[in-house]
């Protein structure tokens, strides 16, 4: 008698399109791969996708900086990602963009559904601001002197000199890395999603076999600390989608990056007739969900994501997995 046939979904991290697949990227991928090859080989019916995330300000500044359009930049970036891959052998069964239709229906799918159960929220904060570039500026994009041991040309977070870690706000002499005009602080209107309503969800969604050890300790450490709200939104200009009835409102691009991983399944599944979408992210169904992701990135895949989906779709309840990598690749 055949072993039981499993319909597992298996995804690698999206590679950000503003630079080149390096060989730590090919570490995660050449790992998923293999793992893929041999649930095949067991007979196991597996889909294994990816794509790139394209959304965010680093890809738009780049896309400026190159004297090109952010879709221009992308699609180059793409067949340079996929030609890559391909050299590599790894065998994606589908690679898409977040930037595509498919992934636009479903984030915005994802967010009403949250907005309706009232698990967004909106309040005014106060951002740097380059008054020249007239944008919001990530701490990432202002530099000045540390706060602490005074070298020159520290990013607004930490200090690579003595290791400080402070606001931008603190910085002496602060400059915009996009214009070097010194910031200033404008107060907008930002979209939150209240990660706290989920708490007990998460709760219970840890121990429940679908994570490492390691990120099961992780995580405890995280619900014990107390669940802050996220800021998915970014004012204009931004590169992503527009939040639906906020003008001038784009989601954060970790809010459709996720996403990008059912939107690269649905234009397979478009393709296939024999596989149908929505088994593989419905509450009690057969499927298998494994995402595999790198360390860095597992307050995403295993807080925002689990949470964002529990409105349209269980995660919690349809056996998804969330593997860790332990190497720092991307
Ligand atoms: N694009 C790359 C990273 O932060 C990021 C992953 C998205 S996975 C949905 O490692
Ligand atoms: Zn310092």
């Amino acid at each position: 008698m055949s072993a039981k046939q499993r319909k597992m979904l298996v995804t690698s991290a999206l590679p950000y399109a503003n630079g080149s697949i390096h060989i730590g990227h090919m570490v995660e991928y050449i790992q998923t791969d293999i793992w893929v090859r041999f649930q095949k080989m067991q007979g196991h019916r597996v889909h294994y996708v990816c794509a790139d995330d394209a959304h965010g300000t680093p890809i738009m500044l780049h896309a400026e900086k190159m004297g090109v359009t952010p879709e221009v930049l992308i699609e180059q970036m793409s067949q340079e990602h996929q030609k890559d891959f391909a050299d590599f052998n790894i065998a994606f069964d589908n690679y898409y963009s977040t930037h595509s239709a498919e992934n636009r229906v479903l984030a915005h799918d994802i967010y009403l559904k949250n907005q309706q159960a009232g698990h967004i929220t909106t309040r005014t904060i106060s951002q740097a601001f380059d008054p020249e570039k007239q944008m919001f500026l990530p701490d990432r994009f202002i530099k000045g002197q540390c706060p602490k041991c005074k070298t020159e040309d520290q990013y607004g977070d930490n200090c690579e000199a003595c290791g400080a870690t402070y606001a931008p706000t603190d910085l002496l002499n602060p400059c915009s890395v996009v214009s070097g005009a010194t910031p200033t602080k404008k107060e907008s209107l930002h979209y939150f999603f209240q990660l706290g309503h989920f708490s007990d969800m998460l709760e219970k969604w840890i121990h429940s076999g679908a994570l490492q050890k390691e990120v099961q300790h992780k995580l405890k450490e995280w619900l014990t600390e107390g669940l802050q709200d996220w800021d998915i939104s970014r004012d204009a200009p931004y590169f992503g989608f527009e939040i639906p009835d906020a003008p001038g409102k784009y989601f954060y691009v970790w809010l459709d990056a996720p996403v990008g991983y059912m939107a690269s399944f649905k234009q397979l599944c478009d393709r296939s007739p024999e596989i149908n979408f929505d088994n593989y992210w419905q509450a009690g169904s057969d499927t298998e969900l494994y995402h595999f992701i790198g360390k860095d990135i597992v307050y995403f895949h295993t807080l925002f994501w689990p949470a964002m989906l529990t409105d349209r779709c269980r995660l919690s309840k349809t056996n998804g997995r969330i593997c860790t990598w332990f190497f720092d690749g991307q």
